[in-house]
């Protein structure tokens, strides 16, 4: 079947967009011309990326964003390149993105889609040269094709997701993504400017032996965190944490293992954004055979409120994630008991 020929590492993206697309003869091909627009936009984003200390663009833009964190250059420009391809490519009506505070609505009248994108997270590990990622989520818009865009198709759950994917800006550069079967990777050719099949069928192992948090709040966290947190150190668990989500979250995909940015004093809902953040790697964890949720609850069926909401997150091999729910579990019930 064609599926069997898509997994032989070494096709191309396009190839194996194109193979899966005939394993579904009903799609209209929309998704497949979207993914393929987020992918031509990644290639542009990593060149400037790798240029960023060449040509004095890695340094802070001056503006802020809706977190009120400085833009670096970067960031504008990567919000700028992937929205440009989504207006050209057509298929997507309305775009959330973590660098601008209002929807920006496409004037796709016919776009079936919309898109919730962080362009470039972790974006202050720019100048210090540390891996940084882009994530996006895509749903299919809920009101008819053509009418105004309203909330409903922009403040959908998680589990209404047609497709959502990274891109790992690193030591080489990788595309992952999901449309709901299975995960799959793509190693970036520089040289040939090709995405390559170099991961295919991404497992999430059941269990593992890292945990990423910032230890730095340890002050800050729920009592049934901090037992989870002995219980890693009475394991010997190792504590890996780069500070950029993306890098995180594909180390611990392949190797096994949870990160977690939790809720804290602070930052009572955690500091990550549901929209275009939590919900795309949760989507991409399950379907790996991971897990997520944000201590108590599956991310993907949390209902959003707001476009910009935080929530915490606790992400990656199943049987890790279960063990520190069950900690902040038995912690809440001793204290509710007493
Ligand atoms: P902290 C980067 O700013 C980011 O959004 C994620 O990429 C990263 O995992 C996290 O925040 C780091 O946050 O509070 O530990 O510095």
């Amino acid at each position: 079947s064609t599926s069997s020929i898509a997994y032989s590492v070494g096709v191309t993206l396009d190839r194996f967009i194109k193979m899966k697309q005939d394993d579904f003869p009903y799609a209209s091909g929309e998704l497949s011309q979207l993914l393929r627009d987020i992918a031509l936009a990644s290639k542009i984003v990593n060149r400037e990326t790798n240029r960023a200390g060449l040509a004095n663009i890695g340094g802070a833009f001056g503006q802020t964003n809706v977190q009120g964190e400085e833009q670096q250059k970067l960031d504008v420009i990567a919000n700028i390149r992937f929205t440009r391809a989504l207006t050209k490519g057509g298929e997507v009506c309305a775009v959330v993105s973590e660098e601008d505070d209002e929807v920006i609505d496409l004037q796709n009248g016919s776009g079936k889609y919309v898109v919730a994108i962080d362009p470039l997270d972790g974006s202050s590990n720019i100048d210090v040269n540390i891996s940084i990622g882009t994530i996006f989520s895509i749903y299919r818009r809920k009101t008819p094709v053509g009418s105004p865009i309203t909330v409903e198709d922009i403040m959908q759950p998680g589990n209404q997701q047609v497709a959502a994917g990274y891109v790992l800006y690193g030591s080489s550069t990788m595309l992952v993504y999901t449309t709901g079967h299975g995960v799959n990777g793509f190693t970036y050719e520089q040289s040939l400017g090709e995405f390559f099949l170099s991961h295919p069928e991404m497992k999430a192992p059941d269990d593992g032996k890292i945990y990423s948090i910032n230890e730095g709040s340890y002050n800050q966290f729920e009592e049934g965190l901090k037992q989870y947190i002995s219980y890693c150190k009475d394991k010997n668990y190792s504590a890996r944490y780069i500070g950029s989500l993306v890098a995180d979250f594909h180390r611990n995909l392949l190797k096994g293992g949870i990160y977690i940015y939790p809720a804290t004093t602070k930052a009572p809902s955690g500091k990550l954004r549901l929209l275009y953040e939590a919900n795309a790697l949760a989507y991409i964890a399950e379907q790996a055979g991971g897990a997520a949720s944000n201590g108590h609850m599956r991310i993907l069926d949390i209902d959003p409120t707001s476009l910009h909401e935080r929530t915490p997150l606790y992400i990656g091999s199943p049987k890790m994630v279960a063990k520190a729910e069950e900690f902040l579990k038995a912690h809440k019930e001793a204290t509710a008991n007493c």
